[in-house]
């Protein structure tokens, strides 16, 4: 037995550090742990605060995923006090939500992801003319979902923005490497194992067209953004309100933060959106996923999405009046609310659990539990619901600078400074993987009558089901799996935000320019006492903020976080997060270099900003390897 360890995880947020035990004849990965080696305490600082300002602080839980948090605070404290948004807020909101998801998603792939597939050296060893042949190929092949994504506004049409794949804009991105390989220093590309054998299963022509789109990528990237910053005023951060958004309309008022010039800037933007998923996200990822599954039988890193994944559904069609009331469940598109279990069995067998309204009240449904957490609970044998949370910071690990500093994590103690969500005591993932999964079980077994967000999920899945010439049951939970759901969750989102554009014009053209409701914003207004849960699918998947409000201030708030979920410890009965199921459902062939395990850390698209919501404790190695 060989025990790797990686610390710090590089391309992903934050810190995070991953032991593996692999069996060094067969390369199976026997067990694994993960750690989050950092805390902040946000939870903390909300509390006594006055829970209209609350959105912006925890908004600052992450620099990445920043306006979901707002986004499910303000959900929370309008379920508290009842407050309902006018009909532009909730679009708006959607479409900066749906803004979010496409940003965060392509740039997880290109920037974090891609390198774990495609190389700059062998980029360098492709022929340009043949690579362009390539990529218009893999287009016609790989880019059928276009046929059926629905364009809301129908006011571009391809290709304006993007020509068709060129030898000469192969050529120069392929120069622009070169540059870098031959100086020596890879710059953006230091550090990685590139003489790992996996790299060599790809063709070279492959790897030019993923090295060119990273580059690419990274000045598209800053575009698919614009929404938030027309509605939000700035991005990373942008501003909200309780009780709607506070970018007052006006379409001929030329300094009005929202007209008819602004509400044009934000289309473009999400035409952006949609090409930029449709010509280059979709494609590529399926070109790839196509080679590792049929040609090399590549199905590693499942993990925990074949035995249980868990959403809360997100999108509400129209404005709703409370959550755990049920009203927010009855108005939503995107019905990923929900448990499945077992879905390698196939979808018939899959079992499937409802989640919605008060099931997020209940006790009993969803807890944290610190065992293997470096928190203090007064019993932790047992897991506590998020009205009854607490955030006690107990580091029992060793002192930085001392000769034990981490050596290796105590899996039988406190190893993390990740709590352990569970729902119903059971370990869940989360995430677009866990979404698709929910979507697609709950429409085929006939639990919904699916919405054209469902239907157009369900489409998506069967038809790169048909690409790929796989059951859904074998190709979804994977690590490839994963990495095709962000996708395709991306490219829905594009669209999506097309059909909130619709409602948001036809809405103003009926004369509606109201933003906020301020009905409730004296708190003399509020009840003594009142407790509400804010629910949205974060791009790493499923999280809910729960707020306790007393005599006008916070009294507890808790956030219960998509890395959270996936990234946590052991729970008491022994339970591993999805980031260590899905290490220990993997080989690697080289086991000082567990490339293969990286990926489908990877896959998870790990935020350790989120999932501790710092303290820095300094690991002494970037790498090491040590054997048992
Ligand atoms: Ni910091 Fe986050 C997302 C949240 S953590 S990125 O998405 O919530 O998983
Ligand atoms: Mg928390």
């Amino acid at each position: 037995m060989k025990r790797v360890v990686v610390d710090p995880v590089t391309r992903i947020e934050g810190h995070l550090r991953i032991e593996i035990m692999v069996d060094e004849e067969t390369g199976q990965v026997k067990d694994a742990l993960s750690a989050g080696t950092m805390w902040r305490g946000i939870e903390l600082i909300v509390r006594n605060r006055d829970p209209r300002d609350v959105w912006a602080f925890t908004q600052r839980i992450c620099g990445v995923c920043t306006s979901i948090h707002a986004l499910a605070s303000l959900r929370a404290v309008e379920d508290a006090l009842e407050i309902t948004i006018p009909k532009n807020a909730n679009y708006i909101r959607n479409i900066m939500y749906g803004s979010l998801q496409v940003h965060d998603h392509v740039v997880h792939f290109y920037h974090l992801h891609a390198l774990d597939w495609v190389s700059p050296v062998e980029a360098l060893k492709a022929d340009p003319v043949a690579t362009a042949a390539l990529a218009n190929k893999i287009l016609e092949k790989y880019g059928v979902l276009n046929e059926f994504m629905p364009d809301f506004l129908g006011h571009r049409a391809y290709p304006k923005k993007f020509p068709k794949a060129t030898p000469g804009y192969f050529r120069e991105f392929q120069k622009k490497i070169k540059k870098l390989v031959e100086s020596g220093q890879l710059g953006i590309f230091a550090a990685h194992w590139w003489d790992h054998p996996d790299y060599q299963m790809l063709p070279p022509e492959v790897h030019l067209i993923g090295i060119a789109h990273y580059l690419n990528m990274l000045d598209v990237q800053r575009e698919l953004f614009i929404p938030q910053v027309v509605f939000g005023g700035k991005n990373p951060h942008p501003h909200y309100i309780v009780g709607g958004v506070n970018c007052s309309i006006s379409m001929d008022d030329m300094n009005a933060p929202v007209n008819a010039e602004r509400l044009a800037v934000v289309e473009d933007a999400i035409y952006t959106q949609v090409e930029s998923t449709d010509f280059f996200y979709i494609p590529d990822i399926l070109a790839i996923a196509d080679i590792y599954l049929n040609q090399h039988n590549w199905f590693y890193g499942g993990g925990l999405s074949k035995k249980r994944v868990i959403g809360y559904g997100d999108y509400p069609d129209e404005p709703y009046t409370g959550i755990k009331n049920g009203d927010y469940h009855k108005k939503i598109l995107w019905h990923s609310n929900g448990v499945v279990e077992d879905f390698y069995k196939g979808v018939e067998k899959a079992k499937f659990y409802n989640l919605e309204g008060k099931d997020f009240t209940d006790p009993e449904q969803i807890q944290e539990f610190v065992t293997h957490s470096w928190y203090k609970y007064p019993d932790e044998t047992k897991g506590l619901h998020p009205w009854d949370g607490i955030t006690e910071p107990n580091y029992t690990g060793p002192k930085e600078g001392t000769k034990t500093h981490w050596k290796y994590l105590d899996e039988n103690g406190k190893y993390s400074w990740i709590k352990a969500p569970r729902w119903r005591g059971k370990a869940c993932e989360v995430g677009p993987l866990a979404r698709y999964i929910i979507v697609y079980t709950k429409v085929k077994q006939g639990h919904i009558k699916p919405t054209w967000v469902d239907e157009l999920i369900v489409n998506q899945i069967d038809t790169v089901s048909k690409i790929l010439n796989l059951p859904p049951e074998k190709w979804l939970p994977t690590t490839v799996g994963r990495t095709i759901a962000r996708a395709l969750e991306a490219q829905m989102s594009a669209h999506t935000n097309l059909y909130w554009m619709k409602k948001l014009y036809d809405n103003i053209k009926a004369g509606d320019t109201s933003v906020a409701n301020m009905e409730k914003w004296d708190p003399s207004t509020w009840p003594k006492e009142a407790k509400g849960v804010g629910l949205t699918e974060a791009p790493r998947g499923a999280l809910g903020h729960w707020v306790i409000i007393k005599d006008g201030k916070v009294a507890n708030y808790q956030c219960v976080v998509p890395t959270t979920w996936n990234g946590s410890p052991k729970d008491p009965k022994g339970q591993h997060g999805a980031f260590e199921e899905s290490m220990i459902d993997t080989k690697v062939k080289v086991p000082e270099k567990p490339l293969e395990v990286l990926r489908g850390i990877h896959s998870f698209d790990p935020c350790l900003a989120c999932s501790t919501h710092l303290y820095n404790e300094k690991g002494e190695e970037i790498a090491s390897v040590r054997v048992q």
